[in-house]
């Protein structure tokens, strides 16, 4: 029986060394100008860290938004690192990225972490951020109702070939009333009283938009009230127009379910919350649409056994991510280990989520800690029953997990 110990060397070597193709994120190439988010004070007023400091101070949050971004990072790095212990998640994220940098975190010297990245340039920054974090290639989040970054896509915007794109439509299906001007805007002739009526020049918005950014998939988040089938404009126009288009093009749609916008609008960003999807939603999409193709994360930590059973049903679903505030080592694990006994390697385990470019490098060397773990432990129940694992196998699925699996989906 092939001892434990040389099964974690291999596990722990496949891990280190496969690249990742990161699926969702947030973050933008440094063409994009202002939307490429980089730097010590972006990484501290990450919309995680401005939660968790908003439990410990009394401040009126409009005192806290009209503070500069450095006035900002200057309250958190006090509130969260210096006056309690950085123990969160995303406390402990910053301090990995800045060791990943080589800069000394026992130093505890805010200022000298500026004067480093002044000292570089987000193309600097991009390369060794990608480079160190071992990520190949990453997924955006693009928006065409997003009045900074359409500009760039209608100017002919090409980003560098890491930075791929996905059509986020979360506008165009939550609030059809504020998206039905802006299309008309654009010179798509849609009825804003009807979505009914509209489906066909909504086609054709989604058709030039996936062609103009070549959208490897398109995605939408959604309320726990999502439900399809649904008699709604959301219901239509995911019918009527989005699958449709997306089976012609032959793109997947990514649905993230679960996320509650705006429980705390004072927090902004950082103001969302979670509750429970509707499972059988799923189960009619997957069904009555069997050559679509959906990717799914939930966001609520109760419903990963479900999406887990769901995908046994329906090999058109595929389970992506530790989601928001499933990205966690504790509730990674649990929900790794739930999917690689239900499913095999065929899930996607992660995604970064980063929206701020230096975030690659904890939040992947988190992960991979964690997903080697469980890894290693699923090989060693394997090689207790006789069979042997060769190295050359776990690089073969470490290599689906981290982003075969994905590319496979999307042939
Ligand atoms: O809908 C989404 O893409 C979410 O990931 C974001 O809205 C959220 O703010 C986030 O970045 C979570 O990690
Ligand atoms: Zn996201």
């Amino acid at each position: 029986m092939q001892a434990t110990a040389a099964i974690r060397a291999m596990v722990e070597a496949a891990v280190r060394e496969t690249p990742v193709t990161d699926i969702h994120t947030h973050i933008c190439p440094p063409s994009f100008g202002s939307l490429c988010l980089w730097g010590i004070d972006e990484l501290l007023t990450y919309h995680y860290l401005v939660a968790e400091t908003f439990r410990w101070i009394d401040l009126p949050s409009e005192t806290f938004w009209k503070m500069t971004k450095r006035e900002q990072a200057d309250l958190i790095w006090r509130t969260l690192f210096l006056e309690h212990s950085p123990v969160s998640e995303a406390c402990r994220g910053v301090l990995t990225t800045l060791e990943r940098l080589g800069l000394d975190t026992g130093a505890r010297d805010l200022e000298s972490y500026r004067r480093f990245f002044a000292g570089l340039t987000a193309g600097e920054i991009v390369d060794r951020v990608f480079e160190r974090a071992g990520v190949r290639e990453v997924v955006m989040t693009n928006d065409p109702f997003d009045d900074l970054e359409r500009p760039l896509w209608e100017s002919g915007a090409r980003p560098d070939p890491r930075f791929k794109a996905a059509l986020r439509l979360d506008l165009l299906l939550n609030n059809w009333p504020a998206a039905a001007p802006r299309l008309r805007g654009w010179g798509y002739a849609v009825e804003e009283t009807s979505a009914e009526q509209s489906l066909a020049e909504v086609r054709r918005f989604l058709t030039d938009w996936i062609t103009r950014i070549d959208a490897l998939y398109l995605a939408v988040s959604l309320s726990p009230d999502f439900r399809m089938p649904e008699e709604s404009a959301r219901g239509r126009l995911i019918a009527g127009a989005v699958l449709p288009v997306c089976l012609e093009l032959n793109r997947p749609l990514a649905l993230m379910i679960g996320v509650k916008r705006q429980v705390n609008p004072a927090l902004r960003l950082a103001g969302d919350s979670v509750d429970r999807s509707d499972i059988a939603s799923l189960d009619y999409l997957c069904a009555t649409y069997p050559r679509n193709k959906f990717m799914v994360t939930l966001l609520a930590r109760e419903d990963q056994h479900a999406l887990c059973v769901i995908a046994r049903k329906f090999r058109n679903l595929l389970p992506f991510g530790c989601w928001w505030f499933l990205n966690n080592p504790s509730l990674i694990d649990e929900i790794t280990r739930m999917r690689l006994e239900l499913l095999g390697t065929s899930m996607i385990p992660q995604h970064s989520d980063a929206r701020v470019t230096e975030q690659l490098l904890y939040k992947w060397e988190h992960s991979r800690r964690v997903i080697a773990e469980v890894l290693s432990d699923k090989y060693a129940d394997l090689a207790a029953t006789g069979w042997r694992p060769a190295e050359e196998e776990i690089r073969r699925d470490v290599g689906d997990l981290f982003g075969g699996t994905f590319r496979q989906f999307l042939e």
